[in-house]
């Protein structure tokens, strides 16, 4: 039967930290014995520094150490965003309940008292790092879980959902604070279809990234921008009155249209605007930016309405 304690952990690099040398000796023994890397230091300050410049996979800790003690170490690498996630592992003569309390409540994820047993040792070292990795991998998974539950596929940027979702936070935050209006401007490619029919789906779809990367770049850190729909795009711009949001509009509008894209040609777009009155829900703030996009479209398109 195989357990979780057998399966190898590729060359982890432990750092010992340990004023005693027969301990450091005796420790790092063990662990190369195991096919560990193991980096050795005798003072908590020089274990500081080891630990945060080249953060290593796990570490041994001693309590009792001439300079700073192993709780103030511990508690100072769990401060760091870098150094946070390294399981900590105290190794101290200390056997009081005081000491093990103080010890877990610093962050550490075990404690072995001294004399230590090799086989203990090695056993604790092996499920910690094992635990650690898997912790790694979820928070990973959910990582890319999160991007791509928020995220559209094709152009990276926010989702109609996650659109929703900030742009109901920011609209809360506004009413609450009475803050100046902001912007809701929604804008569609005008006869979209013609392009897929002439020159295909996939010309369509680099179509809408680099129409993307043009409204991208007309737009400052905190405005929202989301795919809408198929070809539709919405953006919310903080703190912007009528006037500027029109403005920002057409800047849009002239970026998308001013220069072709190959091999389509030149692609426009079809704007509305609206700027919210405090206490207006998003639906509504939306659908009248959806309004004035008719009206942009029925106007003969390639323009911004409001
Ligand atoms: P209008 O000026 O009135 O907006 O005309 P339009 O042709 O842009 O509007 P319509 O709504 O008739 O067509 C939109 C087209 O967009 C139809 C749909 O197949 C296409 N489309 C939607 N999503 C995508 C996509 O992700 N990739 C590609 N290539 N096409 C898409
Ligand atoms: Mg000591
Ligand atoms: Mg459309
Ligand atoms: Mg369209």
């Amino acid at each position: 039967m195989t357990t979780i304690l057998e399966e190898p952990t590729t060359a982890a690099t432990i750092l010992i930290v340990d004023d005693a040398p027969e301990n450091l000796n005796l420790l790092g023994r063990i662990l190369e014995g195991a096919d560990y890397r193991v980096r050795r230091q005798p003072t908590g300050r020089m274990g500081l520094t080891s630990a945060v410049t080249s953060p290593p996979d796990l570490i041994l800790l001693d309590i009792r150490l001439p300079d700073i003690d192993g709780f103030e170490i511990c508690d100072r690498l769990k401060q760091n965003p870098d150094t946070k996630d390294i399981p900590i592992i105290f190794i101290s003569a200390l056997n009081d309940a005081g000491d093990k309390v103080r010890a877990f409540s610093s962050g550490a994820v075990d404690y072995v008292t001294k004399p230590f047993q090799a086989a203990e040792v090695l056993a604790r070292v092996a499920i910690h790092l094992r635990h650690n990795a898997f912790r790694q991998q979820l928070e990973m998974k959910n990582r890319e879980l999160e991007r791509l539950a928020t995220t559209d596929p094709l152009t990276g940027i926010l989702n109609r959902r996650s659109f929703t979702s900030y742009a109901e936070h920011y609209r809360a935050r506004a009413d609450r604070y009475h803050q100046s209006g902001f912007g809701v401007i929604l804008l569609d490619i005008d006869k979209f279809k013609r392009i897929n029919d002439a020159f295909g789906h996939d010309i369509g779809d680099r179509v809408l990234v680099e129409v993307t990367e043009r409204i991208r770049h007309g737009l400052r850190e905190v405005d929202l921008f989301a795919r809408w729909g198929g070809e539709e795009f919405i953006i919310l711009s903080p703190e912007t009155p009528q006037e500027g949001a029109i403005h920002l509009a057409d800047r849009l509008r002239r970026s998308i249209a001013g220069e072709e894209i190959a091999p389509a040609g030149q692609v426009t777009a079809s704007f509305g605007v609206a700027i919210s009155h405090g206490g207006e829900d998003l639906d509504g703030l939306i659908r009248r930016a959806d309004f004035a996009l008719l009206d942009a479209k029925e106007a003969g398109r390639n323009q911004v309405q409001s």
